[in-house]
């Protein structure tokens, strides 16, 4: 853990202030009538939680309004919350025995911090499937305001399960424990968790106390170029260390003109 927490969300951090700044120059043209794939991207519409999107829960995550009214309403995280905490919470969610509104109130937390989901696991946050098209590139952009964070473009091959944390394999394998009264299976015949996706890219955002704009600098998504069996996409918002409270808006995801260069 302590590696994790002190070596890959730190740099990442950094990248995202140093590389992954916003550079509208360098975004490819947008195919004509392009749309934003990604569903209610900029958050206005749900009752009690974003639609199109996972649940919020109330504890780690929350559908706020924002201070800036011509922004509507945005994702809130809070990753400063005791790894055990949010899991127990979360299995109350996946299992509809809690909603956001009922949420328990936030253990204190202590320095160094490493028991929180910041130090540990994240605040995952997944939006709803969209449909992917063979050879087509992708242009991500979204807003953030906080410390870096990770946006990743998932591809699946089948349209997706949406169950709260489905794709989650440390919450999948909690959860069973959970559910069940048993410890999860762990010998050498068991096959552990298997993800259903089959490709991924990943954006580095955030790093400012202001709201930005971030997207990749060089290179489109394009998520057939290797696995052409990609037809679903998921977006997955995660922000892990620091702990502490980060706010994302305006996730869009367009098809942009593409030369084919990979
Ligand atoms: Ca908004």
């Amino acid at each position: 853990m302590f590696s994790k927490l002190l070596g890959i969300p730190v740099a990442l951090a950094a990248l995202a202030v140093t590389v992954m700044a916003a550079d509208p120059e360098k975004k490819p043209a947008e195919v004509k009538g392009a749309k934003n794939l990604v569903p209610n991207g900029d958050f206005e519409e749900g009752d009690g939680t974003p639609k199109g999107w996972q649940t919020i829960d109330g504890l780690t995550t929350f559908w706020v309004k924002d201070e800036d009214p011509k922004r509507g309403k945005v994702l809130k995280f809070d990753t400063d919350v005791l790894q055990s905490q949010g899991y127990d919470w979360w299995v109350k969610i996946a299992t509809k025995k809690g909603k956001a509104k009922d949420a328990p109130k936030k253990e204190a937390t202590k320095e160094p911090k490493y028991d929180t989901l910041a130090g540990n696991d994240g605040v995952w946050f997944w939006s709803d499937p969209f449909p992917i098209e063979k050879d087509k590139a992708y242009w991500l952009t979204l807003d953030v305001k906080g410390p870096g964070l990770m946006v990743w473009l998932m591809g699946y091959p089948e349209k997706p399960d949406t169950s709260f944390g489905a794709d989650e394999g440390a919450f999948v394998e909690v959860l069973k424990e959970k559910v069940s009264g048993k410890p999860a299976e762990k010998g050498r015949d068991h096959e552990g968790f298997i993800h259903k996706y089959v490709w991924k890219g990943q954006l580095a955002a955030g790093g400012s106390n202001e709201w930005k704009t971030y997207s990749r600098r060089k290179q489109p998504f394009r998520p057939t170029s290797v696995t052409p069996n990609v037809k679903w996409g998921r977006i997955l918002i995660l922000p892990t260390w620091p702990p502490g409270e980060y706010f994302v808006d305006n996730v869009r995801l367009v098809e942009v003109e593409d030369k084919g260069e990979k």
